[in-house]
């Protein structure tokens, strides 16, 4: 933790007393003057704090960012998120992530940002990333696994993110193969994994998580009004992103280890419990052909399964998928 993180942990844990400059000064072991220009330094990042006479400060406000120092106090993790790059604005969160992981950036790794100018989602399709409204982060990591193991990173996200959906809001999202995350049938969060690989080892994989949180429906493009959802507009309260980003990190790292140590089996019925695509019959959209079938389940890759009219079984490997009544 940096000095500045330290203060702002222990303003936060005096919970709305005071805390004198003397007392930061001694735990910090640094001088007054030293601690006056850190406060100074979160008043210009929105922290709102009162100066009490003879008696310290109190934090009033904490502004609703997701900056290193709002998310590192949060954090149950052991690695990932560990290193925080933030960033006011950026073009795309998976681009900087990108170069950074190239130049040797650590495992856990969290790249984050509150708006996006060039979100992008699978294909290059655009990803509508409004400012302060959703989590729009990339998470490097760096597992012992090979290139051929990688894709079931978006599945174990998936289950990762819908767990800390849940624990937060008590909403909870159905996943549709192979990333989407959807509440009441509409989209509230995409996920783009990129990798960076040697032919039999993996350098890094870049898992692009965007979340819509508080926004409102006229927050959204208004070519996806009518798909897309957020978690305020479902639960129809506004929900602190940095806590939401630090349970993501959390469940990301334990279903991470789960998956590299355990095998795809326990994830697998994780995500299975929680799709909304297993069972149902679906139209799915690959690169050269359409195919239309039932969904019978994910093979131990991650590889959706369809029953097509004909009986005939096909392993779809990437896809976009509709459900469809029938
Ligand atoms: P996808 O290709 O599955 O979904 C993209 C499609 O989703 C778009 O074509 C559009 O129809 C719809 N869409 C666009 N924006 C939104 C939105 N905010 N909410 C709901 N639906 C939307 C999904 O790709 C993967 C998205 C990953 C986004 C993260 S954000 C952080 C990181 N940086 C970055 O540039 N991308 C990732």
């Amino acid at each position: 933790m940096t000095n500045k993180e330290r203060i702002l942990t222990q303003l936060i844990a005096a919970k709305g007393n005071p805390i004198s400059g003397q007392k930061l000064a001694d735990e910090l072991s640094i001088s007054r003057t030293m601690i006056w220009k850190y406060l100074k330094a979160l008043e210009e990042e929105g922290y709102v704090l009162e100066a009490v006479k003879k008696k310290g400060y109190i934090l009033q406000k904490i502004p609703d960012i997701v900056s290193k120092e709002r998310i590192t106090p949060l954090l149950e993790t052991k690695e990932l998120g560990r290193t925080i790059l933030y960033y006011p604005v950026c073009d795309s969160t998976q681009n900087i992530a990108a170069e950074t992981a190239r130049d040797g950036a650590p495992h856990g790794t969290l790249v984050i940002t509150e708006v996006q100018t060039s979100g992008r989602g699978r294909l290059e399709r655009a990803w509508n990333s409004s400012a302060n409204k959703g989590i729009w982060m990339s998470v490097i990591i760096r597992p012992e696994i090979s290139p051929h193991q990688a894709p079931q990173f978006t599945l174990v996200s998936a289950v990762a993110i819908t767990k800390a959906i849940e624990s937060l809001t008590g909403c909870v999202p159905e996943i549709k193969w192979p990333n989407d995350l959807l509440i009441n049938g509409k989209k509230v969060t995409g996920i783009l994994t990129e990798l960076q690989a040697d032919m039999d080892r993996v350098q890094s994989i870049i898992i692009g998580i965007g979340v819509n949180v508080n926004q409102d429906s006229n927050s959204f493009n208004e070519s996806i009004q009518s798909i897309a959802t957020s978690l305020k507009m479902e639960t129809g309260i506004e929900i602190d992103r940095a806590a939401l980003v630090a349970k993501i990190l959390f469940y990301l790292e334990k279903y991470s280890r789960m998956y590299v140590e355990n095998g795809f089996e326990p994830i697998k019925l994780l995500w299975e419990s929680y799709s909304c695509t297993i069972g149902k019959r679906i139209r799915a959209s690959l690169l050269r052909e359409t195919l239309e079938g039932v969904a019978i389940g994910i093979t131990a890759d991650g590889v959706l399964e369809l029953r097509l009219d004909t009986g005939e079984i096909r392993g779809i490997y990437s896809a976009d998928i509709n459900l469809i009544d029938k």
